[in-house]
Order: structure tokens, then C-alpha cells, then sequence
């Protein structure tokens, strides 16, 4: 019989079976997280994001020792831009936008060491990268086959940013009937007040998106 894993989360207890729970670790890349990457490009301070680097790799820990799936996805295009909307590709202040040559290579390209995940976060053999061109990490990917073939219903949530691609891709999963839990403190936006209204907005209403815990209470879980 596999272990129920029991998580103190709000609004209430996160359940899971140990054999369908995974985490997603979401664009914790350079481009997101260092200077001269795509959201500096945007007008960020790459340094609001950073604080979640060292509880998402807590986190990353105690899955792997747990034995439990871990994905990683980026969001990056390919070189020729052909996978990249124009209505994307169009936003931004400027003057450095998507594909562009940038300090860490063509901005948000697949390929390029602006688009890696951070070295202190590096994907180890064996768990899955999805390269994503949107936001939700669902759409255009083969992230729900990946899930539907190892038979993960329950989806813990780390990454950047909180209100953007975290949220949008916790979503995403909802709708496709995954239970979802994110892990407040290896999640950061650079808008602070952002990250918390997301924090709110996806547990309010009995959880109408997910649940929330920080990742001490995951780590307490998975033991
Ligand atoms: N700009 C911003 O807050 N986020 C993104 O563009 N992508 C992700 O959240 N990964």
C-alpha cells in the first residue's frame, strides 16, 4: 500500500499518495534570475526573485531523498522564433527583447546559457525538463502526457514568478483535475504584493485553485 503523505497547508490538509505525488520546479533560469536575462530585459530587479533560490533547493532535496518525480520546466523559444507569438514577441520596453543578443546569449532561446536553470538548481539525470513557450507550462508542452504516464494526480509548485508562470501553470493543472500546492517560500515575484495576493487568491474559496504551505511543512510531510 502506498504512503499517504499529509501536508499542514491552508485552507486545510494536503493530502497526496506517495505514488502520485510530483514536484514542478517552474523557470527558476538565468534569464529570470540573473542580470541581462529576459526579465531584467522587462524592467525587473532579478534580485526580488533570488530569496527563493535556497528554500526551492530544500525543497528539491527532500523530494529526491524521498524518491519522489521531479520536472523542471523552462520557458524559452526556439532559435528561429517560430513558436513565439508576435503578440510576445511585441511586449516589453525594449530596447533588448526576446532573441535578441544579450550578456547571457539570445534572450529567452532554448539552446542559450540565459535559458539554463541555475547551476544550484541543475536538474539531475532522470527528471524531466520541459521547454515551454508560454506562460502555463501545459499549454504546447508534453507535460500532461509526461504526468499521465507516471500517474501523477498531485502537483507540489515551486519557481518564478509567482502571479506569471506559477500561477498561470497551477491553473492550468486545476482545470486538468491535478491537485496543486504551492510552496510559498520557493516561489517569488518581483512585485511582493503580487506574490501574496496569488498566495491568497488560489486558497481562497476552499482552495479554488490549490493549496499553500511553506517548505518546511512539505519537508515535515514527505518524511
Ligand atoms: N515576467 C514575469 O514575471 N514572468 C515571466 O515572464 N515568466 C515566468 O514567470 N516564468
Amino acid at each position: 500500500m502506498p504512503v499517504t503523505i499529509t501536508i499542514d497547508a491552508a485552507p486545510y490538509a494536503f493530502t497526496a499518495s506517495a505514488d502520485r505525488l510530483a514536484l514542478i520546479v517552474i523557470d527558476m533560469q538565468r534569464d529570470f534570475l540573473e542580470p541581462g536575462g529576459f526579465g531584467a530585459s522587462l524592467g525587473n530587479d532579478v534580485a526580488r526573485v533570488r530569496p527563493s533560490i535556497a528554500p526551492t533547493r530544500r525543497l528539491l532535496d527532500g523530494f529526491r531523498a524521498a524518491g519522489l518525480p521531479v520536472f523542471h520546466t523552462r520557458e524559452c523559444h526556439l532559435p528561429d522564433l517560430s513558436d513565439c507569438p508576435p503578440a510576445k514577441h511585441g511586449r516589453g520596453p525594449g530596447p533588448l527583447r526576446i532573441g535578441d543578443p544579450g550578456p547571457m546569449g539570445r534572450i529567452l532561446i532554448r539552446g542559450e546559457p540565459g535559458a539554463d536553470i541555475i547551476p544550484e538548481l541543475a536538474p539531475l539525470p532522470g527528471e524531466v525538463v520541459i521547454d515551454k513557450p508560454g506562460k502555463g507550462a501545459f499549454h504546447a508542452t508534453s507535460l500532461g502526457d509526461e504526468l499521465a504516464r507516471r500517474g501523477i494526480s498531485h502537483l507540489v509548485f515551486a519557481g518564478v514568478t509567482t502571479e506569471v508562470c506559477v500561477q498561470t501553470t497551477m491553473r492550468e493543472a486545476n482545470d486538468r483535475g491535478f491537485d496543486c500546492l504551492l510552496a510559498t517560500d520557493a516561489t517569488d515575484s518581483y512585485f511582493p504584493e503580487f506574490k501574496a495576493a496569488t498566495v491568497a487568491m488560489i486558497t481562497a474559496q476552499a482552495g479554488i485553485v490549490g493549496w499553500a504551505a511553506p517548505v518546511d511543512a512539505v519537508l515535515a510531510g514527505l518524511r
